[in-house]
C-alpha cells in the first residue's frame, strides 16, 4: 500500500505496510480503485458537459464517495465494492446519454474505459496494480507527483464540504465541474509544474466557494451562531453522544428524541452545534458537551453510558468495550458497526432507553462557543477601538485539527503563553487542547473565541476580511497571525484556499505534509512565507515583532 494523505502517516513518510489510522492494505487498494473509477467518471462527465448533459447523481456521488476515502471515515471494504460498481454504472449511463445525442463525441481512453474485476480479491489486486502504476510516476518527477497528491487530497476536502452543503440544499455546478476536472487531470501526464501549481490554487478558489455554500447552508438553516455557554458535565438521565461534523444528522436525531427524556451530548467537532439557535434553542435536550478531540474517543466512548452516533470523521477502530453501541451514518463505515439508513434512529434510541445513562452529575464547568463571523463582526467597532487604544496588541488564529502526537503540545503551550493583551481565535478539534482555559476578557471582548468546526473555516476567513475592512488595510497587514495544525485532507483544502487568497506567513504544524516535496515547499515558502512551526516562544516573538 501507499498512503501519505494524513499527518500521522507512518514515520512521517508514508504508510506502506498498514495504515497508522487502522486502514488495511486491502482497503487502501479498494479506495485507490474507487478513485480510479471516479477519474473515469470525471472524464466522461466532462465530455458530456460539453454537450449540455449534467448528471447530478454522478456529481453528488463523486463527492460523497471521495469523502468516504478521507482519513478515518470509512473502513468497510464492502462499501467501496458497492461504490466502485455504482461509479461504473453512472459512467456508462452518462456514456450512453452522450452517444445518443453526439455519436461523434470523443471519450478518452484510460480510466474512462476501465472495467472492474468480479470478486473482492480480484478488485483488490486491480487496486494494487493501479496504485503501483500511479506511484511509479513519482520517480519521473517528484515535484509534479507531490502537486498531484496535493490536488487529490485537497479534492477530498472539497468533497466533504460539498457533501455537507448539499445536505443543506446548497450546491453550485462550478464545484461539481471542478471536481470532475481535477479527478480527470490526475490521469494526465502532459501537465507542467506550473499547470499543477495553478490547479492547486484553483482548488483553493473552488474550496472557498464550497465553504461559502456550507456556511450559507448552516446559517440559513440554523441561524447565525450566538455565543453560548455549554456545560461540560452531564445531567442525570439517559444519554446519546453525537460526534463528527454533520449538523443535519444531529437535527434529525434531535427531532426523533424530542419528549423522550433523553439528553443529547456533543463530542469532538460537534461542540459548535450548541451555538446555533435552530439547534440549541429549538431543542433544549441538546444538553452539553462530553469529551475532547477525536484521538481520545476510545477512552471517552468506553466511559459514555449510552449509544454513540458517528456522523463523520474521525472514526477510530472501535474497541470491543463499546462497539455494540456505535452507529455510523452517510459516508462513514466500519464493517461490524450498524449503519443508519434513511435517517431512522429508532434502533439507536432504543439502546439509549435500555442503558442507565448518567446516574450522577460531574464537572460543573462550562465552555463558550458560537463566536462565528456574525457574532465577532457585530463588535468589530469595539475591537478596532480596543486595538487603536493599545488594549489589544495582536490576534492569533490557532486553528486546525488535533491528533495523538505529543508534539501537538506546542499548541497548548502557545496559547498559554500568548500575552494578556492578545486575543486567540480558534476553530476545529485542535482547540480541545485549550478550549476549557479561562483566558479572561479585554474590555468585554473574550480573549479566547471558538469560531466553530473546521467546516467553519469560511467564518474565520470572513472575520479576518471583516477586520481588515474595519481597519482599512489588507489582511496581511492586520495584527493577526495564523498558526495552524493539520491532520487530514479538509485542512489541505483550507490551506490551498488561504494561499489562493494570498495570505502570508502562515505557520503549519505539527509536522509538514509528507506529500509536499522540498521543492514544492520551497516554492510555497518563497511566494507566501509559509513556514513550519518552531517553538512557542520563538513563534510568539516572531509574530509579535511584526506588530
Ligand atoms: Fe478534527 Fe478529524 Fe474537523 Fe478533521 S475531527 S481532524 S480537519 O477530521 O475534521 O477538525
Ligand atoms: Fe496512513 Fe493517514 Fe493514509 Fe491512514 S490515512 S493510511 S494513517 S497516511
Amino acid at each position: 500500500m501507499y498512503c501519505t494523505q494524513c499527518e500521522q502517516t507512518s514515520r512521517g513518510e508514508g504508510c506502506y505496510q498498514w495504515g497508522a489510522c487502522g486502514k488495511s492494505p486491502e482497503l487502501d487498494a479498494l479506495q485507490d480503485l474507487l478513485i480510479h473509477s471516479l477519474r473515469g467518471l470525471g472524464q466522461v462527465a466532462i465530455a458530456a458537459r460539453e454537450y449540455g448533459i449534467i448528471d447530478r447523481d454522478a456529481d453528488r456521488f463523486s463527492c460523497e464517495t471521495l469523502f468516504a476515502t478521507l482519513t478515518n471515515v470509512n473502513f468497510d471494504p464492502q462499501s467501496f465494492v458497492n461504490y466502485i460498481e455504482r461509479a461504473i454504472a453512472l459512467r456508462d449511463g452518462l456514456k450512453q446519454q452522450l452517444q445518443a445525442i453526439a455519436p461523434q463525441a470523443t471519450i478518452p481512453e484510460g480510466a474512462a474505459t476501465f472495467q472492474p474485476a468480479t470478486g473482492l480479491d480480484e478488485l483488490i489486486q486491480q487496486g494494487r496494480d493501479l496504485e503501483y502504476e500511479f506511484i511509479s510516476k513519482a520517480a519521473i518527477d517528484v515535484d509534479i507527483f507531490s502537486l498531484k497528491l496535493t490536488v487529490l487530497y485537497g479534492l477530498k476536502g472539497i468533497a466533504a464540504y460539498a457533501y455537507h452543503a448539499r445536505e443543506l440544499s446548497q450546491e453550485d455546478d462550478r464545484v461539481y465541474a471542478f471536481c470532475h476536472e481535477a479527478l480527470a487531470a490526475l490521469d494526465r501526464n502532459d501537465l507542467t509544474l506550473d499547470d499543477w501549481v495553478n490547479l492547486a490554487l484553483k482548488l483553493g478558489e473552488i474550496n472557498l466557494r464550497t465553504m461559502e455554500l456550507l456556511d450559507a447552508g448552516n446559517t440559513g438553516t440554523y441561524g447565525h451562531p450566538v455565543p453560548t455557554a455549554v456545560p461540560l458535565g452531564p445531567r442525570v438521565g439517559k444519554a446519546i453522544l453525537v460526534s463528527g461534523h454533520d449538523l443535519k444528522a444531529l437535527e434529525h436525531l434531535l427531532q426523533q428524541t424530542e419528549a423522550t427524556g433523553i439528553s443529547i451530548y456533543t463530542h469532538g467537532e460537534m461542540l459548535p452545534a450548541h451555538g446555533y439557535p435552530g439547534l440549541k434553542q429549538k431543542y433544549p435536550h441538546l444538553y452539553g458537551h462530553y469529551g475532547t478531540a477525536w484521538q481520545n474517543q476510545t477512552k471517552e466512548f468506553a466511559a459514555f453510558p449510552g449509544p454513540i452516533l458517528m456522523t463523520t470523521n474521525c472514526l477510530m477502530p472501535p474497541h470491543e468495550s463499546y462497539k455494540n453501541r456505535v452507529y455510523t451514518l452517510g459516508p462513514v463505515g466500519w464493517p461490524d458497526l450498524p449503519h443508519i439508513e434513511n435517517d431512522d434512529f429508532a434502533a439507536l434510541i432504543a439502546i439509549a432507553q435500555n442503558l442507565p445513562g448518567f446516574t450522577e452529575t460531574g464537572d460543573s464547568r462550562q465552555v463558550m462557543t458560537g463566536f462565528a463571523r456574525n457574532a465577532v463582526l457585530s463588535v468589530a467597532g469595539e475591537v478596532v477601538e480596543a486595538v487603536k487604544q493599545g488594549k489589544i496588541r495582536h490576534f492569533f488564529l490557532v486553528g486546525g485539527c488535533d491528533g495523538a502526537k505529543p508534539t501537538r503540545n506546542y499548541y497548548t503551550e502557545l496559547v498559554e503563553k500568548v500575552p494578556s493583551d492578545c486575543v486567540v481565535l480558534t476553530l476545529a478539534c485542535g482547540k480541545f487542547r485549550f478550549f476549557d482555559k479561562d483566558l479572561g476578557e479585554i474590555g468585554g471582548i473574550p480573549r479566547l473565541m471558538d469560531v466553530g468546526q473546521c467546516n467553519d473555516a469560511y467564518s474565520a476567513l470572513q472575520i479576518a476580511l471583516g477586520l481588515a475592512n474595519a481597519f482599512g488595510v489588507e489582511v496581511n497587514q492586520l495584527p493577526l497571525s495564523m498558526i495552524l495544525s493539520w491532520y487530514e485532507q479538509k485542512a489541505v483544502a483550507i490551506l490551498l484556499t488561504l494561499l489562493y487568497l494570498g495570505i502570508e506567513n502562515i505557520r503549519l504544524g505539527p509536522t509538514l505534509p509528507a506529500f509536499i516535496s522540498p521543492n514544492v515547499f520551497g516554492l510555497l515558502s518563497k511566494k507566501y512565507g509559509l513556514k513550519a512551526i518552531s517553538t512557542p516562544d520563538e513563534d510568539l516573538a516572531a509574530c509579535l515583532e511584526l506588530t
